[in-house]
């Protein structure tokens, strides 16, 4: 059973996604990247469907020319839970590494 999170172990989850923050007027997390031109962003969004179908757990995406926009939350429990922590770090692990990592000072 998905359980949305709460508390500490939510604190703790979200510091280990970096660049994904809360949304204001709901219980989701969002992540915008940034591409040279739509067909790198098209491409993105395809490879992320691929591991979103096989995890059975689904974003909500907004794309406009070379930008992408990712929003996550579990419908069950009407907030975060651990599917979008796990989903969140899915997807980092195809977007460009500038956006995987904090910058470098
Ligand atoms: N995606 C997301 N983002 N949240 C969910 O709660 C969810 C989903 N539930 N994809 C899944 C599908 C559920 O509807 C199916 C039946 O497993």
């Amino acid at each position: 059973m998905v359980e949305r999170l709460v508390g500490a172990a939510r604190h703790t989850a979200l510091r280990e996604i970096h660049g994904w923050s809360e949304v204001e007027d709901r219980d989701a997390i969002r992540k915008s990247y940034h591409f040279s031109n739509f067909s790198e962003a098209w491409g993105f969004l395809a490879r992320i469907a691929l591991v979103a179908e096989k995890m059975d757990h689904h974003p909500e995406i907004f794309n406009v020319y070379n930008r992408v926009e990712i929003i996550l939350a579990t419908h069950d429990v009407e907030g975060v839970s651990e599917k979008d922590i796990r989903l969140a770090q899915a997807i980092d692990g195809l977007a460009p590494e500038r956006d995987r990592k904090p910058p470098t000072p």
